[in-house]
């Protein structure tokens, strides 16, 4: 050791760092306030509520520190296989008391900060959201994330660092505005930026084709390069040391590219050029479900998944020397058709650039890739243009076609040439503008396609990908979706919480939710019924408050908290819900006295965002504003009707608004909801569910019974049918009354509205509102009805909760891991 200088000073610095960061009250209180001193650099004696947050997350952030670099090491050393989870989303919402809850400190947290003087409610409302995504998508890759870092899974999650999510929402008279979400001008204290983690990304250019020993090689000279620069975000899992990465790039002008371009004498034109490198990670697209073709998009698909790829294939060949079991030790999950163009990029690696053979590199990324599908529809699948591909991205294009020639080759000896068939299954689409079917593609290159719901599997092989259903039978999958009870019960509903730890007598329903079924023996007992409902009036208070505040609305916690609250879509069809609030208000008015003493009231709460350039979207959410205007103040009906629209609805306020929920509504039209996540947090929430049978929907009713949810509407089988003969279909009675109250300027904005109402017109009623109206009206009534009855109604909501365990997203983590990535849990045994 004397003379060994390298020993001497692994040595001394075993000795600096010999231990963890110690996880007592004292200790906390150490990091927070160095943090303040050091990091935040304000005075220990004054600091604000907002500096508290930033020098609690630093200290928080150390410790996942710790953990995040042992289980990197822990893995390298085992040479796990690992997955892979590739989104262009992320919806991670706040970090603060998810990562202080999933460390198991959360108490030392709230008393360290308490006798310091600040309050830890408090502080964690100082964090801004994380609002990487848009929904439903990118909200499951975030329930991922946790899931896998729990269950001791070796897995990393790869995007891009948005510089603004998606964008607030406003309401200005009742219209929405949108406001751009700068989130990082306050600084983001979870990330770790790597800036010798970067990688070069090419694009437009030319390709050239040479012959070099008898085989074609391919070099593509790109025309723009940009570098890609990692920012590593750790996730800890829950009660385990196991905090995983989510990897977000941020693109930043390159370095090398170019150089002469500041010899031409253009000094300051060439340095703004260069700054436009950083637009490709600007801004997230907003979701409306069209496919627009953006150039910029095509360009951040591409930027993050060959920073991945690269990234991956990096860290690979750290261990080994050839890509013979590269397929053993990765596995690329594509979140939707967003990160396809990976699959033509990997084969540009590893043949353009490692010089395997094309057969070789062919079998390795069929191994390697599995594609998740989130949309019901063909038409909403992506599709670039060729014109686009051929200059944007020149060298994949070639590949792609490719890929497409020795496809459709395999098939023909399998159906012939039936050329309709064969032009339905090519990833090329003809035409007079020629396009590539990205859906296509990833499925000919992915050894496993899934449905995230029974229904959406079974509608993906008859429908939107049947002819590939017809000759690769053995890729179709079904996994249903999950969430984590982590976030969405656990710690965003502290007293239920407790309540379920105490009456089932354990905590381990954290990880493993099978266990509320314990609950099914107490539905009916009236201790658990009077303590249920004391939190769920907690709960609620702290919504009344809350809405209250933002709208001066007051609102009774007697009332049923009705609650639909997603993206506005018109599949989703809020318009159907304003359309019955209006029915009910004009009931309410037309009633005597003593017929209104029977009203159950009701808190009808709507929010969500349309995306920017979707209309009619737009118009849905100033009618539930006009509409709640009106009803708000009418005398005659007063707190029997209440209509709140909540906006900027995102993350964190699900976590307020889930608990506190009497009734949500998930109506979309049957069969259009691939899935839908919302349902299964307010089902373990307690609260009950108005549904169609959509998406996950079905598959809540059959655990929980279905006594216990309230279903009405088409079944997915009449819906093509129905959609069909709608110009024949008549409508009640009600339903063109109501209709004709908004067209007649009932509520004002006459003009503005007359589109939205031609939307529902007899031939135009896409989304069959006139069809399901009764039926809608009659579950609503059996809901009123229900809501009478306390004792039932608890007992539903209890049984509601007992029945949640099959949507624990450790359920769906496990599915995948097991039938689809092949990997184990694996964790270090000390
Ligand atoms: C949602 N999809 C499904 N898409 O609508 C929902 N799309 O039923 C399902 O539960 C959820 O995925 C998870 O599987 C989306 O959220 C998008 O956000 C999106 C964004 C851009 C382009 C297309």
């Amino acid at each position: 050791l004397v003379g060994n200088p390298e020993l001497q000073r692994r040595r001394r610095l075993m000795w600096l760092m010999d231990q963890y960061l110690k996880n007592d009250v004292l200790s906390i209180q150490k990091s927070i306030v160095d943090h303040v001193e050091y990091t935040i650099a304000r005075s220990r004696f004054k600091f604000d509520d907002f500096e508290a947050y930033k020098a609690t997350a630093n200290s928080v952030r150390d410790r996942l520190i710790e953990s995040w670099n042992d289980n990197q090491q822990f893995h390298r050393d085992m040479d796990s296989k690992r997955v892979y989870y590739l989104s262009m989303e992320f919806l991670m919402g706040r970090s603060l008391l998810n990562s202080i809850f999933n460390l198991g400190i959360k108490e030392q947290y709230a008393q360290a900060l308490n006798e310091l003087g600040y309050n830890l409610e408090v502080v964690v409302e100082q964090e801004r959201d994380a609002a990487l995504g848009n929904g439903g998508l990118g909200r499951l890759a975030a329930c991922f994330l946790d899931s896998l870092a729990t269950m001791n899974y070796s897995a990393w999650g790869y995007g891009i660092r948005y510089q603004y999510g998606l964008f607030r929402q406003t309401l200005q008279d009742g219209f929405q505005h949108e406001q751009p979400d700068y989130w990082l001008n306050v600084g983001n204290p979870w990330e770790i930026e790597r800036v010798h983690v970067t990688y070069p990304i090419s694009f437009y250019g030319k390709v050239e084709e040479k012959w070099v020993e008898g085989t074609k090689t391919f070099t593509w000279t790109p025309d723009e390069m940009v570098e890609a620069v990692a920012y590593d975000n750790p996730i800890p899992g829950y009660n385990t040391g196991n905090t995983i990465n989510l990897r977000l790039w941020a693109a930043k002008p390159s370095g090398e590219f170019d150089l002469q371009s500041f010899n031409t004498g253009d000094y300051v034109n060439a340095i703004l050029s260069k700054q436009r490198a950083e637009t490709i990670s600007n801004v997230l697209y907003p979701d409306d479900r069209t496919y627009q073709g953006k150039e910029l998009r095509l360009k951040q698909q591409y930027f993050f998944v060959s920073a991945s790829l690269q990234d991956i294939m990096r860290r690979f060949k750290d261990h080994h020397s050839t890509f013979d079991n590269f397929a053993d030790k990765v596995a690329v999950q594509l979140n939707d058709t967003h990160p396809t163009i990976g699959v033509p990029e990997l084969m540009r690696l590893l043949v353009d650039v490692e010089g395997l053979q094309w057969a070789k590199a062919w079998d390795i990324t069929t191994k390697v890739f599995s594609i998740t599908i989130h949309s019901v529809v063909a038409e909403t699948l992506e599709k670039w243009s060729v014109e686009l591909l051929q200059t944007l991205l020149p060298r994949h294009l070639q590949i792609i076609f490719k890929i497409n020639a020795m496809f459709l080759e395999e098939v023909k000896n399998k159906i012939g040439n039936d050329y309709d068939h064969l032009a339905r299954l090519s990833i090329i689409e003809e035409g007079e503008k020629k396009s590539v079917k990205m859906g296509s593609l990833a499925l000919v290159a992915s050894h496993t396609v899934n449905g995230v719901s029974k229904l959406h599997s079974e509608l993906l092989k008859e429908r939107v990908f049947k002819d590939f259903y017809d000759i690769f039978p053995h890729k179709f999958q079904n996994k249903t979706n999950g969430v984590t009870q982590r976030r969405w019960l656990a710690f965003c509903n502290p007293g239920l919480r407790d309540m379920l730890t105490k009456w089932l007598g354990t905590e381990a329903w954290i990880t493993n939710l099978d266990l509320l079924t314990g609950l099914h023996q107490y539905a009916s007992d009236p201790i658990l019924q009077k303590e249920w409902n004391l939190v769920r009036r907690h709960n609620k208070a702290r919504l009344a408050t809350y809405i209250e505040a933002i709208s001066g609305v007051k609102v009774s916690i007697d009332a049923m908290f009705d609650v639909q609250v997603k993206r506005i879509h018109q599949y989703k069809r809020q318009l159907l819900n304003v359309l019955s609030i209006i029915h009910r208000a004009d009931c309410i008015k037309n009633m005597s006295p003593a017929e209104k003493t029977k009203v159950v009231p009701r808190v009808c709460i709507i929010g969500g965002k349309a995306a920017p350039g979707y209309e009619i979207a737009k118009k849905i959410i100033k009618l539930v504003t006009t509409v709640g205007e009106k009803i708000n103040n009418d005398k005659d009906i007063g707190n029997l009707l209440k209509v709140v629209f909540v906006p900027d609805y995102n993350v964190s306020l699900a976590e307020l608004i889930i608990p506190a929920s009497d009734l949500s509504q998930h109506i979309s039209t049957a069969g259009n909801e691939a899935s839908g996540t919302s349902n299964m947090k307010f089902t373990m929430n307690g609260c009950l569910l108005l549904a169609t049978l959509s998406g996950s929907n079905i598959e809540i009713q059959k655990e929980i019974g279905d006594e216990n949810i309230f279903v009405f509407g088409a079944k997915p089988e009449e819906v093509d049918r129905l959609r069909a003969e709608r110009r024949q279909f008549q409508p009640p009675q009600e339903f063109h009354r109501i209709i004709g109250m908004i067209r007649n300027g009932k509520f004002g904005d006459t003009e503005y509205f007359q589109e939205l109402c031609q939307t529902v017109d007899g031939g135009n009623d896409f989304y069959l509102l006139g069809n399901d109206f009764s039926s809608y009206l009659e579950a609503q009534a059996a809901v009123d009805e229900a809501y009478v009855d306390r004792e039932r109604w608890t007992r539903m909501s209890i049984m509601n909760t007992a029945g949640s365990g099959n949507f624990s997203i450790d359920r769906t983590t496990r599915e995948y891991a097991e039938n689809i990535w092949g990997i184990k849990p694996c964790q270090p045994t000390s």
